[in-house]
Formats: C-alpha cells, structure tokens, sequence
C-alpha cells in the first residue's frame, strides 16, 4: 500500500509516471499522484491549449484547427537509433515508443540567417573580409558561430574526443584550459572554475564578446556560466542545425503521454491514479526520513493544507518552485527541512535561472516574403512545416521564427504565424513594462504574477506597435516604420520568468562540479549525513541538456533505474543520463 505523489506535471513529471506505470512494479492498492499548480489537462476551451510545464503550442484564437505557434520549447534533436550516433536519445525513443514518429516532421532553420545589428540589414553569406559585420574586431569577417568555434580552439586541450557524453561529463568536471592558451587565465587552471563571459571577454575582447553576444542571438548562451559546459553546450546552437518537431505542435507529444498514463492507470492491476490540477506543493519535511507535506490550491497557493505523508515524494518542478516550497517550509520551522539544509540549498543553488519570453503573432498574409530582406527558407523536406529562421537583431525582439500556415486542417482563410520575438535575459524587461498598457499603475505585484500558469495573454496595443516597428527595420531597413507591417490578428506573449517557473530555462553555474551536483542532488537526502529519505527531483534544471526535454527525461530516466528498480528504456552504456 504505497504512495507516491509526483509534482509538476511537466516533462520529467508525466515522464515518471508514464514510465513507472509502464514498468508493471505497482499493486493495485498502491496510489499514484501527480499534481500541478495549472491545469494541463491538455484541454483548452477549444481542447487546443495543450501545455505541460514549459510546453505550450498556441493555435490561433485558442482554436485547434487554426495556425499555430510554440511560445515555449519547440524542438528536439533525433536520435538515429545508432550507438554512436548523436541527439536526443529519450525524447526521440518516446516519441517512437508513442507511435508519433510519423508526426516527427523537420524543424527547419536556415544556414543563411538574416541579420540586422548595428542598424546594419545582412545576410549571413554576406559577411566576408571586405564585408564585414559591424564590429570593431577581426571576427566581424566571419560568422559570429565562427566567433564560438575560434573560443573552443583557444581554450580546450586538443585531442579530446567531446563528442562523446563520457568524455564530456569528465570534462565538466575536470576540463582544463589548454597549455597553449595565452590570456588573464593561466593555462591549465579548471574551466569550471572560470565564467563563461569572462572566457569570452579574455579571448574575443569586448566587441568580439558583443558580436557573439548579439549575433548568436541568445544572450542566455553567452552570460557568466560554466565554462566547461558552456564550451560543449553553444555548438547546438550554430546556423543549419537539424531539429525536429511534431507536425501539430510539440505539446502532442506531452498530449499522448497523459493520454498514456490515463490508459494504463485503468488496466487490471494497476494502482489508484489521481491527477490534481491546480494543486501545488506547499511544504515538505523528512525527518528521520519520514515524509510529511502540506498542498495548496491555486486560489489559496500560499496557504498549507493538513499535513500529509508519502512513501516516496517526486519534485519533477523548476529551481523556483522548489524554493517556494523550501521558503514555506523554512518559515514552519520545524524539523527535518531537507530542501533547506545547507548543501542541498547550495546545490540547488548551482544554476542560474535565465528569463525568456516568446511573442507570437498571426497574420492574415506571410508579409515577411515580400520585404526587401527577407528570411531565406531552407529545405525542401514537402513533409516539413513552414518553420524557419531565425533572424537575428540587436533589437529586443532578437530572433523571429517563421511558423507560416501551419494549420492541422488547411483551415481558410489562411493564417500566418510568426515567432515575433524569442529574446531572454535583459530584454525580457523591454515587453515586460509594455504588458500593463497606458495611463494604468501596476495592480498586482510581481511577486505575485503567474501568467505562464494560465497560457498566453494577449499584448496590449502599444506592445504590438513596438513589435511592428521592430520587424519593419529589420526587413526592410533601419528607417523602416511600423507601416511596413500590416496590423496583426492576434498578438500573444509568454513570460517564462514569472512564477512558478522563473525561467525559461536554466544554466549552470561556475564554481560548481555540476557532475557531483547531477548525481547528487536527483536524492537531496544523500546530501545530509545519516538521512535517507525518499524524495527526489528531476527537470531539465539539474541536467545534462538544460533548455531541451531530454533534460528533464534523463534526470527522470536515472531516478527510475537508480532509486525505483525500473530497468533502463534504452541502452545507458554509451549514454549515461547524467554524468557522475
Ligand atoms: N532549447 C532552446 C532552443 O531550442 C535553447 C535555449 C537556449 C538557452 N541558452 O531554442
């Protein structure tokens, strides 16, 4: 007669379930729980605002058969079966054990992006010698990924085989910088020990760190982190990447797994599931190892309920969701606060939270093809969506993806999607004040705002003007106006750094052995002297892939084998699913 209660119903959260109801290591007295704050039930009013964590594929109107754009992760990378073989080796064998493969379509970018830095309109197959980006530095001649690669020659050793995860998780613990490395850093010294920015400062200069910055177009790829990591971790990103998604929207995929469980929770023998939707954690104590918690509701999120227990807890939630719970459970102060105890709260200190936001927009024509700088489409794959890009700006909006006429049922009129803005870090606080509209003082405290929990909201006039100015420069010219791009249809925005997700993605830190931090912190107990306690967390925070799903899935899969005897769904001898 066992309990176990999962919360968040996100990626690694429906992962855990679906797995270990798959896993058959249930009796039918047992329970399983799983709990979110919001409700993804992965039915909007119109059942199309799938959304689970930081999922969310938005359809024109909320309506299923309409247009539709990802204002939160949009893509993975697939795995082609092979053990040597690179990509997202979970996430493609669930999609696969799912029977989605057939719905795994391309996620098209383009290897010649348009760029608009410096009030400046080119393509990337411009830039040459005589051409160059402008930068005051002798990188400008080449592609600011060009900058990236040149950084990696600097500082790694030759000679290591990083493609493979073995060897990069040694590497991010004990990667040193190479012997021929000339710069404020002394060869030899630990990359873990170093900031990435620093790094990057050290062996660009600052005009060369700005052009990595603004023409890599994520500032969240080039901030203070772990160097080590960071070294491995930006080569995802650079022009002509393969993704892929799912032709409907990648919530399809978190769609069919609670669809899954559901199936599974009502075959003969398996345990009492329940689903709480808009049910958080409150607090959560395990002294002696025994477990007791207190939930919240949605109305009342910071009021704790009657004290509960479990046999075994999952915290499948983000860094600051875990501190909400460890901030209610400090102020108790009673006995047994794990999360608070000082190297569990040190290690879960060991990544830096990074704000993104995403604004889509729906049109009633795809304008961007007949600007004069328009984006460059890539791949002929008939079975792809229309989604290219990105373009990259300076400006706040900083990168667009075209999502085009994407609707599942060819609805008419068509409608035109546009990832208007993916930006993160310090431009975040550009829409941010653009969200409350004129003449109006802000009503409800920042703290306190929990937008991401209820979809995307739909931005205000002057927002929208902002959004067509911006998009008009960068395809048509610096003087361009806001003319230049018609009135939209629709204009929503997600704001990932409000509560309870305070960020859209997360990077680790430096001065951390993240690989000690990986394995440790999947059990914070083993982080306190003589305490066993069975509470867990997973997500893609704490992980090997941070920003993609497969983070959250690995850290998942390795609890399953590691703490729940569930055997490993694919070979790990190649793939470790974290490093240690
Ligand atoms: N997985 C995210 C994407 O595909 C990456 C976010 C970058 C975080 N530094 O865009």
């Amino acid at each position: 007669m066992a309990r176990i209660c999962i919360f968040g119903a996100g990626p690694g959260g429906l992962y855990v379930a679906l797995r270990l109801l798959q896993s058959g290591s249930f009796c039918s007295d047992d329970t399983l729980e799983l709990f979110d704050w919001g409700n993804y039930r992965f039915e909007g009013e119109h059942g199309s605002r799938a959304a689970a964590g930081r999922i969310c594929t938005y359809h024109h109107r909320d309506d299923p058969t309409q247009s539709y754009i990802e204002v939160g992760g949009m893509r993975y990378i697939e795995w082609d079966e092979t053990p040597k073989g690179s990509g997202h080796r979970l996430v493609s064998t669930m999609i696969r054990t799912l029977g989605l493969q057939e719905e795994s379509v391309p996620f098209n970018t383009t290897d010649n992006p348009l760029f608009f830095l410096r009030g400046k309109n080119f393509y990337s197959s411009d830039i040459s010698e005589t051409s160059p980006a402008p930068y005051n530095t002798p990188h400008a001649a080449k592609s600011p990924d060009d900058a990236f690669t040149y950084v990696a020659d600097q500082a790694i050793q030759k000679g290591l085989e990083l493609d493979d995860r073995a060897e990069q998780c040694r590497f991010y613990s004990d990667g040193r910088l190479s012997d021929t490395y000339r710069g404020v850093f002394e060869p030899g010294q630990r990359l873990r020990d170093i900031g990435y920015w620093n790094l990057l400062y050290d062996v660009l200069g600052n005009e060369g760190y700005r052009y990595a910055d603004m023409g890599g177009g994520y500032e969240s790829n080039v901030i203070n982190w772990h160097s080590a990591d960071a070294l491995i971790y930006n080569s995802e990103f650079a022009p002509g990447g393969t993704f892929k998604t799912l032709r409907h929207g990648y919530s399809t995929l978190f769609a069919r797994m609670f669809a899954e469980i559901e199936a599974l929770s009502k075959k003969e023998g398996a345990p009492r599931f329940h689903y709480h939707a808009r049910h958080r954690l409150h607090s959560i104590t395990a002294p002696h190892g025994k477990i007791s918690f207190r939930t919240a509701t949605a109305e009342a999120p910071y009021v704790g309920g009657e004290a509960q227990t479990a046999d075994k807890v999952v915290l499948a939630l983000p860094p600051e969701s875990l501190e909400l719970v460890a901030q209610a459970t400090r102020y108790a102060n009673v006995e047994g606060d794990l999360l608070n105890e000082p190297k569990v709260a040190l290690y879960r200190d060991s990544v830096i939270k990074q704000p993104s936001y995403k604004v889509a927009m729906f049109f009633s024509s795809p304008w961007w093809e007949k600007t004069k700088y328009p984006p460059r489409l890539v791949g002929s794959d008939p079975s792809a969506t229309n989604v290219f890009g990105p373009t990259i700006t300076d400006l706040p909006i900083r990168q667009v993806y075209y999502f085009g006429n994407n609707s599942p049922s060819g609805a008419s009129p068509a409608v035109y999607a546009l990832l208007a803005s993916y930006d993160d870090e310090s431009f975040t606080s550009f829409w941010q004040e653009l969200e409350i509209g004129p003449n109006r003082d802000r009503l409800v405290p920042v703290s306190q705002q929990l937008q991401p929990l209820h979809g995307p909201r739909h931005a205000p006039e002057a927002m929208v003007r902002m959004l067509r100015g911006e998009l008009a420069r960068v395809h048509n010219g610096p003087d361009a106006t806001l003319e230049l791009v018609p009135t939209p249809l629709e204009t929503v925005f997600m704001d990932w750094s409000q509560k309870p997700f305070g960020a859209g993605y997360h990077a680790w830190a430096a001065h951390y052995d993240i690989c000690d931090v990986m394995a440790n912190i999947r059990k914070p107990s083993r982080l306190v002297e003589g305490l066993d306690a069975e509470v867990y967390i997973v997500g893609s925070a704490y992980s090997n892939d941070q920003a993609w799903v497969e983070g959250a899935f690995c850290t998942a899969e390795s609890v399953l084998n590691d703490f729940f005897g569930v055997a490993p769904i694919i070979d790990p001898t190649d793939y470790p699913f974290i490093c240690r």
